[in-house]
């Protein structure tokens, strides 16, 4: 690697540092939005060390420079980023505000930039940094900006109006809707932090991320329905004032805080869990009362109304139809003896989805991950040199789309030759976690952390686990990672009602020798009443229409019960698939959803 960009821009912020007076600067990866996905232009991590992690931070001292990962990354950082340069440490063992206590005199100051901090990360940041009597000093610029010579210029891609027939629901009516919510949490205006609430409420979506069809930009949403959208003007697109309806303003980004400053008086809704502390901040000037609560979008945007499930459940017919045509190109290459790399594979599979109607781009990296890569649960084969297929082994895919009616989240594991009865003893094991959620019924009010066990059941029975959530929410061509609902051991409280899509994903992972994974996407169905009581009783419909690998199951596992599961899901996915499937496609899929 060549260190050489990299210690010249470390010089840069450090000229700046010394014109702030700041004994240490704080980078992490993340921007004024908070998201998952970053654009190009605000990766200001990766630019200061090399280093391409999705998670991660920086902390620049006057003579030393310190990089923190997590587990997933521990490889991939030492390839990418400078010893030299950055000492390396855990994120999660050593964070860096905890490894700045034994670096710091008495009474030095670390800088941060508002934006990128949330108001809890910064409570806690300012009660740790106290104790040891240092400060932390609030920027009012951010200082890789004033250094980054060559920064991506910021592209201002045209909004996409997505009609009704695939929201179901108009802008008007859900402003006032949520607006209702406002009013009845006691607040005057909620700012609308998260560019999903932003892009729900206006029935628009973008192409400013990659895998997440935003505009990125905030906004102020008022009891009477009433809304102050802040983004890139430019990114509008004609029509806009008819599709969304009376009462929405578009601003400039730089020109909310003249806005906050008008809201002196005003109760705010604001989320500190969410939200950016700069936001925080300006509102606290304003004279603004500030009310903590979430945002009032998630949840009614997580409970998908019912045009937006027949969306999900078209889509994932076509997503079924690219994935069927994938797996049956794969076997048949397997067969013929051309065992492709994983970057082939991803690639061929992106070929078939592309070809579906009403596709936009994927919904997330695609891993795809051959034998004991496939045991590192977010590999990336494009972090290093792709692996090839290898014979009695299995494969594992996990990729989905973003398609205008809907959000597809699917992964399979492939047998390769003959793998070992372990293996298909281990698949067994989690495919009868899978159809245990996909079965179960629970009365209203019931939460994921409740059902997470059913998924489990069968590994721990043997002794076994994976490190990892059961489900997580789906958004409707928004963000494949969506809450607040999800289901997993901890931090699962919030109650399943009907219209949420979550993951159903139980996986095993053996380490470096191999990992699966079986993942349908489920929709929260209503399923008549509980007896004794007039509460509602829930179930799950199944969304992902795929078959699962026959070749892994170690058949006398699985109970009578679970096998005319699987065979009634199988005869479904045919009579659903095969009048959009022709020959060759069509003769395997036959072949695969024959009943057991
Ligand atoms: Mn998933």
């Amino acid at each position: 690697m060549n260190m050489q960009p990299y210690s010249e821009r470390l010089e840069a912020v450090r000229a700046q540092m010394s014109e702030y007076q700041l004994d240490a600067l704080l980078v992490p990866r993340a921007d004024e939005y908070l998201g998952e996905y970053l654009p190009a232009y605000n990766e200001r991590m990766a630019w200061l060390s090399g280093f391409s992690g999705s998670a991660g931070a920086v902390v620049v001292m006057r003579e030393s420079a310190a990089i923190f990962v997590d587990g997933r990354y521990t490889l991939q950082v030492r390839q990418q980023v400078s010893q030299q340069l950055f000492s390396i440490h855990s994120l999660i063992d050593e964070p860096p505000l905890q490894w700045l206590q034994g670096q710091l005199g008495r009474g030095q100051r670390v800088g941060y930039d508002p934006r990128m901090h949330t108001p809890a990360w910064l409570l806690s940041a300012q009660k740790l940094l106290a104790a040891n009597d240092h400060q932390l000093v609030a920027l009012e610029h951010n200082l890789i900006d004033s250094c980054w010579q060559e920064r991506p210029f910021a592209e201002a891609q045209p909004a996409m109006l997505l009609p009704e027939t695939y929201s179901g629901q108009s802008s008007v009516d859900k402003r006032r809707q949520i607006g209702l919510a406002i009013r009845a949490a006691g607040a005057d205006v909620a700012y609308i932090f998260a560019a999903e609430s932003c892009a729900w409420l206006l029935n628009i979506r973008g192409r400013d991320i990659p895998c997440l069809p935003l505009v990125l930009g905030s906004g102020l949403l008022y009891a009477n329905g009433e809304m102050q959208f802040f983004c890139d003007p430019q990114k509008i697109p004609d029509g806009f004032a008819e599709h969304v309806g009376t009462g929405v303003e578009v601003l400039e980004e730089s020109g909310s805080a003249q806005v906050f400053s008008g809201l002196g008086g005003k109760v705010v809704l604001h989320d500190p869990q969410a939200a950016n502390a700069w936001s925080r901040q300006q509102l606290e000037k304003s004279g603004a009362q500030v009310l903590d609560g979430t945002d009032p979008v998630a949840l009614p945007k997580a409970c998908k109304n019912p045009v937006q499930v027949q969306g999900m459940r078209d889509c994932h017919i076509r997503d079924a139809v690219a994935e069927v045509q994938f797996l049956a190109w794969l076997d048949a290459e397997v067969a013929a003896g051309r065992l492709h790399d994983e970057a082939e594979l991803a690639d061929q599979l992106f070929g078939y989805r592309a070809a579906q109607d009403l596709f936009q781009e994927t919904s997330f990296d695609t891993i795809s991950a051959a034998a004991g890569n496939a045991a590192m649960a977010h590999y990336n084969h494009l972090n290093g040199e792709p692996s090839r297929l290898s014979m009695d082994s299995v494969y594992l895919v996990d990729s989905g789309g973003q398609y205008l009616d809907g959000t597809t989240d699917i992964t399979r594991t492939v047998a390769i030759g003959s793998p070992p009865a372990e293996v298909r003893r281990s698949f067994t094991l989690v495919l009868k976690g899978c159809i245990a959620l996909a079965q179960v019924r629970f009365p209203a009010g019931t939460s994921g952390a409740s059902l997470d066990v059913l998924a489990r059941q069968y590994l721990w029975q043997q002794g076994l686990d994976y490190e990892h959530g059961t489900g997580h929410g789906v958004g409707s061509f928004l963000s494949v990672h969506e809450g607040p609902q999800r289901i997993g051991k901890a931090g699962a409280d919030v109650a399943l009602r009907p219209g949420m899509v979550v993951s159903d994903e139980p996986g095993y992972y053996k380490n470096e020798q191999y990992g699966m994974r079986c993942e349908n996407l489920l929709v929260v169905v209503e399923a008549g009443q509980m007896v004794d009581t007039d509460k509602q009783l829930l179930a799950f419909e199944t969304l992902t229409v795929v078959p699962f690998d026959r070749r892994l199951l170690d058949r006398d596992l699985l109970s009578g019960a679970e096998l005319a599961w699987l065979n009634a899901y199988h005869s479904r996915v045919c009579a659903l698939l095969s009048p959009l499937l022709d020959g060759a496609d069509l003769a395997w899929l036959e072949r695969v959803t024959r009943p057991l």
